[in-house]
């Protein structure tokens, strides 16, 4: 198994899950924009997870939820109860479809706006800020007190979660100004695993 990853990515919380749940693997640095990358995937994005199939598996969430159904061992997954699924779902597609992409046009202005002015990337970064605090604060309080994302316990949600917050890091408030995350980060940054792979990945 292969997991094509980009340092400080979303795909670096497929290899912590990957890790957790004790897979044999090989991390494979891409440079996403790459000819050869858009082979791979072709929206030019990580992560991509190749098992083998003739396609490489791509969409973060979907691939989280795969390693962790292949791993029942570990607990990374949902409950299995029609509402345990339901919240795991939700998160995810929070995490994914709201959390992440919020991040984007305070990063890659440009790209949302046709305008070249430096005032109109400036407005743009202004408004995606908003969204970001929004989603943090989302966030924080689904964390809660105990430092997990999802129902008190660790899950791939925690991975992908960490590794997305740590972006705040470069806006004008960071996870150290949300209580909750910062209790999901002392959680994370205690983990063996989680140093291993912040490490490696960033070499
Ligand atoms: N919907 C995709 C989005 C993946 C994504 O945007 N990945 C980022 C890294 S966190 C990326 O590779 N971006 C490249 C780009 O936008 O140019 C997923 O959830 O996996």
């Amino acid at each position: 198994m292969k997991l094509y990853y980009a340092p400080g990515t979303c795909a670096v919380a497929c290899w912590i899950a990957l890790k957790w749940a004790d897979a044999a693997f090989e991390a494979v640095k891409v440079d996403y924009a790459s000819k050869e990358f858009k082979r791979i995937n072709p929206l030019a994005a990580v992560p991509a997870l190749d098992i083998g199939t003739g396609r490489a598996m791509t969409q973060a969430d979907a691939i989280l939820s795969y390693i962790a159904e292949t791993h029942p061992g570990a607990a990374l997954g949902p409950d299995p109860d029609p509402l345990g699924r339901f919240e795991f779902g939700e998160t995810m597609a929070f995490l994914t479809g709201d959390f992440h992409p919020a991040f984007w046009p305070f990063f890659f202005p440009a790209r949302y706006t046709t305008d070249e002015s430096q005032q109109a990337l400036d407005h743009v970064r202004a408004a995606a800020f908003a969204r970001i605090d929004r989603a943090m604060a989302h966030l924080d309080a689904l964390i809660g007190e105990d430092g997990h994302v999802y129902r008190h316990r660790h899950t791939v949600a925690d991975a992908y979660a960490f590794i997305m917050a740590r972006w705040s890091a470069k806006t004008p408030k960071s996870w150290q100004d949300y209580p909750n995350i910062s209790r999901l980060f002392a959680l994370m940054e205690s983990d063996d695993a989680v140093r291993e792979v912040l490490e490696r990945s960033q070499a």
